[in-house]
């Protein structure tokens, strides 16, 4: 198995839609996510870059998507944060429909990574987002940004209520803890990507044993 250099990661383009989006072949990972999750600290933070996806202070700011090449066909993709109070109702539907036909049509659309404060995880829209992947056989890991701000024991207890919870979604979905600010979780995200892009099947959930 390839452990990919994400240090090598390079910014493309921004495209104002999906349609706008580069040829659909090879194996694209797309990060999503609420508005401030942590979404553009967690691709910087992965590839090592501290400018690479701006981050901001002020939600919301991120209105496009933007394309990153990891290798050769080997992309990520930052998706513009949902949720965000501001944004005309008008728009966010008509963004969520083309997100909606992202996941269902991008024949590239490997893996989907989820990112949720951890203070505030599923969220509607959060979990709109993992069914919808789910429902398209996109694998989907889910991170629970900002872990720094809660202490070990209430991270791990937010950690198994979420793994509890997401069961429901079905489908084998890997559940993290994640920083930018302590590096918690990077190796964690850096594993699941490459196995995405060395298109590895994930592991086959084993039924309870007998003995
Ligand atoms: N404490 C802490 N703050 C973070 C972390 N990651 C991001 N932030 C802060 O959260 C805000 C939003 O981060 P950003 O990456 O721009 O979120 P995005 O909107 O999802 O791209 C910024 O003020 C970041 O400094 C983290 O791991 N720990
Ligand atoms: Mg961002």
């Amino acid at each position: 198995m390839t452990n990919w250099n994400y240090q090598l990661t390079h910014f493309v383009l921004s495209a104002p839609d999906i349609r706008h989006l580069p040829s659909d072949t090879g194996i694209e990972v797309a990060f999503a996510g609420r508005s401030n999750a942590g979404k553009s600290s967690a691709l910087n933070t992965l590839t090592n870059q501290k400018g690479l996806a701006r981050t901001s202070k002020t939600p919301g700011r991120t209105q496009l998507i933007n394309l990153f090449e990891v290798a050769e066909d080997k992309r990520l993709v930052d998706l513009p944060g949902y949720g965000y109070a501001e944004v005309p109702e008008e728009v966010k539907i008509k963004w969520q429909r083309a997100l909606g036909e992202y996941l269902q049509k991008r024949n590239s659309l490997k893996g989907l990574v989820v990112l949720m404060d951890i203070r505030h995880p599923l969220k509607d829209l959060d979990q709109q987002m993992v069914h919808w992947a789910v429902a398209s056989n996109i694998e989907v890991m889910i991170l629970l940004t900002k872990a720094d701000k809660l202490a070990s024991g209430a991270r791990k207890a937010q950690l198994n209520m979420v793994r509890e919870a997401a069961t429901a979604f079905g489908g084998n979905i890997e559940i993290e803890a994640f920083s930018s600010l302590k590096k918690i979780g990077v190796d964690k995200l850096r594993q699941k990507l490459d196995s995405w892009y060395n298109d590895i099947p994930p592991a086959v959930e084993e039924e309870a044993a007998e003995e």
